[in-house]
């Protein structure tokens, strides 16, 4: 058995207002009560620091910038590493990055008991759109903010297993899990940000989109016989609420822990990496089953023929 003792860490609402270093306070307190808990490792949301910004309209670039980090970690985030590295806890973490050349990302990176970076991804799959949309409820503007990402779907060979990282839209995408099963993933970690009422179909609220994020996370977990472990920001930000639901999934599909509010919460489960096994090796056992020479319209094609 090698077990993995991994917490997933809620956070609730962040207001525009909030600053940075109240969000780490809050983080620390978290990964404090994750330890406690006998964990060592831990997932945080997406753009775990600051308010789900893309929800707001900007056009000045200094303006959208204060909500990207220049570097990870830096003066404000340091403290959370520290802490990680005296537990001897990896972390996953979402943050918005702005690289030395002037791009956008929206970014999770993996850590090491020593709070050494193992791995970055770049979230691919971006929602939403670029221009103001006067026809939604709100806006959701990833695809003006963020670049697509540009390292792929990476795995790494890390606490005790093979480890695997996706942000947010991505989960509902199945070759997000494809990609990283065919790499052996045994753990998914990724954090999300969804807002509670579908900004285009006012009738879709908080039933049906926790519906489709547990539909979405247990389906990849089950076809790709790996761990999913799925970190929530929740709660009404600037009164735009977002979906708790923060999940972890075994390799079979079941959801072993839930998260019950929409505030700051922790859970934490001993996954036994072991239990990708028996998927992998019988019902998804790839290399016997799959037949990729009927599959090439997938990476062919991006969208439908009419
Ligand atoms: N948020 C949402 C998500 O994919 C969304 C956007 C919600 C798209 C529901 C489609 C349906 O969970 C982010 N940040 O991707």
């Amino acid at each position: 058995m090698r077990e993995l003792v991994a917490a997933v860490i809620q956070l609730g609402p962040i207001q525009k207002a909030d600053s940075r270093s109240a969000v780490v306070d809050r983080m620390i307190a978290l990964l404090d009560e994750a330890k406690r808990q006998g964990a060592t490792f831990a997932v945080f949301p997406e753009l775990t620091f600051t308010t789900f910004f893309p929800r707001w309209y900007m056009e000045d670039q200094a303006e959208i910038n204060r909500w990207f980090e220049r570097a990870m970690p830096n003066p404000t985030t340091a403290p959370l590493f520290e802490r990680a590295k005296e537990h001897g806890m990896g972390m996953y973490i979402g943050y918005a990055e702005l690289t030395p050349d002037d791009r956008h990302f929206n970014t999770s990176i993996l850590t090491d008991t020593d709070s050494t970076i193992i791995g970055k991804y770049r979230k691919i799959h971006l929602p939403g759109h670029e221009e103001y949309d006067s026809e939604r409820a709100f806006q959701h503007l990833e695809k003006r903010y963020f670049e697509p990402g540009d390292l792929g779907f990476p795995v790494w060979r890390a606490h005790g297993g093979v480890m695997g990282m996706a942000i947010c839209n991505d989960r509902r995408w199945p070759e997000t899990y494809r990609v990283m099963g065919l790499q052996g993933v045994e753990m998914i970690s990724l954090g999300y940000n969804t807002p509670s009422v579908n900004s285009q179909r006012a009738q879709e609220g908080p039933d049906a989109r926790l519906f489709h994020h547990r539909l979405s996370v247990q389906a990849g977990a089950y076809q790709n016989s790996c761990w999913v472990l799925a970190a929530a920001k929740a709660g009404v930000e600037d009164g735009y609420p977002l979906i708790g639901g923060s999940v972890i999934v075994d390799p079979e599909g079941y959801i072993v822990a839930e998260s019950k509010t929409e505030g700051d919460e922790v859970l934490v489960h001993a996954c036994d990496l072991d239990r990708c096994a028996f998927g992998r090796s019988t019902i998804f056992d790839f290399a016997r089953h799959r037949r990729i020479e009927h599959y090439g319209l997938i990476t062919e094609q991006t969208g439908p023929t009419s």
